[in-house]
């Protein structure tokens, strides 16, 4: 019976860890930006375990991997299980991680119980999810999705001017097949929640069935260098001094658009960064979230008219990435929550406050996601941590899902 299917939870934990090795960080962390020598160690890792496990990897433009675990009719298009490797620059072990070597070990618990599925399960490792080293987040399954253009990604740069297109080449993972040509079925994630409320209120599986809709905006302040000595203080053009009041709004308007909103001003730079010279430019970042799309434009909005308040500095805005709020197919919520209710744990429905690949793969294809908490809701942390057990219900969660959705599959073609 599916149901009484389990998987094993020791291997994925020791998985788990063996990949947080790679550009480990003293506070436990890893900090493994993507597409640097540490992601090309990852994935090289993560492709001869796929191999390992009797699958066949590909590989498309961007650097996403599929490994494919044939089915018993090869005509079926797969049933999808994966995330990211990557990780921010102060990450923990499990975000993004989880969900791909939770994919895997469906597919090596498959191999151990001799399951042969209907559809082909294929597990999935995405470029370039977290959108710290290139912007935006989520940007190769983005363009899996058709939300961007394969030129837009490949041409995308980071702090020190490398192109995405670049470093694909320069750790060999610009693979042969065209992205967003490659079929899959359906696709399911495994996440930590990344937020507080499972483990607020002793629940164990989110049965997710939607992600909120993020804005995100490279802000510049021109203001004027000049002497801090001997430039009176009136009329001075401080781009520093007008940076601060309009980061100080950022929080304001996301407190004012609560309790979903939320406002993040991640980056800022100073020039020219001397402690005696009035800075003449500051550049930062919003990152502005809410699941109703109509307040995230009010958001825009009360932002770009609290800008025209300052009016002794040159204000840029420029919002790089609007990603409205989705919503999961509710088949594959469904499926996913029987499967929940299956390992008879608490569950409940729930929104994602972060931005998944599966927010952008469910614009193409159907798409469920499955949470286990996080201790504290902390996440993007190096004290990130997840309980063993709540990985393996997890899991668990995704086989006896996976299961159904490759069965449903064969039947609907
Ligand atoms: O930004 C996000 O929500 C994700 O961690 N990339
Ligand atoms: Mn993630
Ligand atoms: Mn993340």
């Amino acid at each position: 019976m599916i149901n009484d299917l389990q998987i094993n939870g020791t291997r994925l934990w020791d998985s788990i860890m063996e990949i947080a090795k790679i550009d480990a960080l003293p506070n436990g962390g890893c900090g493994r930006l993507t597409l640097s020598d540490g992601d090309k160690r990852a994935r090289d890792l993560f492709r001869r375990w796929c191999e390992d496990a009797g699958c066949t990897v590909v590989v498309d433009r961007l650097g996403n991997m599929f490994g494919r675990r044939e089915g018993r009719n090869p005509d079926l298009p797969p049933i999808a299980i994966g995330s990211h490797l990557d990780t921010q620059p102060h990450g923990g072990k499990f975000d993004g991680v989880y969900g791909v070597l939770a994919g895997l070990e469906v597919i090596r618990t498959l191999n151990d119980l001799g399951l042969e599925t209907d559809a082909p399960i294929e597990v999935v490792n995405w470029t370039n999810e977290e959108g710290a080293r290139f912007s935006p987040a989520m940007l190769c399954s983005g363009v899996y999705a058709g939300l961007f253009s394969l030129e837009f990604a490949l041409n995308q740069k980071d702090a020190d001017g490398a192109l995405l297109k670049d470093e694909l080449d320069r750790i060999d993972y610009a693979g042969p097949i065209p992205c967003g040509e490659h079929k899959l079925g359906a696709f399911l994630e495994a996440h930590i929640e990344q937020g507080p409320i499972l483990e607020a209120n002793d629940e164990v599986i989110g049965v997710v069935t939607g992600g909120q809709g993020q804005r995100w905006y490279d802000i510049t302040v021109t203001g004027q260098d000049a002497h801090s000595g001997s430039t009176p203080m009136p009329g001075r053009r401080d781009a520093l001094v007008s940076a601060a009041s309009l980061i100080a709004k950022v929080q304001e308007i996301a407190l004012a658009h609560g309790p979903h909103g939320v406002g993040t001003v991640g980056e800022v730079s100073v020039l020219p960064n001397s402690r005696n010279t009035i800075p003449g430019e500051v550049r930062f970042t919003i990152d502005f979230r809410h699941p109703d799309d109509h307040i995230l434009s009010a958001m825009d909005a009360a932002f770009r008219s609290a800008a025209e308040f300052e009016t002794n500095v040159q204000i840029d805005i420029d919002m790089v990435w609007h990603n409205p709020p989705v919503q999961f197919d509710a088949t594959c919520v469904s499926i996913v929550e029987q499967a929940a209710a299956s390992v008879g744990l608490p569950y409940r429905q729930m929104v994602s406050g972060a931005g998944h690949d599966a927010c952008q793969v469910a614009r193409k294809i159907p798409t469920a996601m499955v949470f286990v908490p996080c201790r504290d809701g902390l996440s993007h942390n190096e004290a990130e941590w997840a309980e063993p057990e709540h990985l393996t219900a997890g899991c668990n969660v995704l086989l006896r899902a996976a299961l159904e959705l490759s069965a449903q599959t064969a039947l609907e073609n």
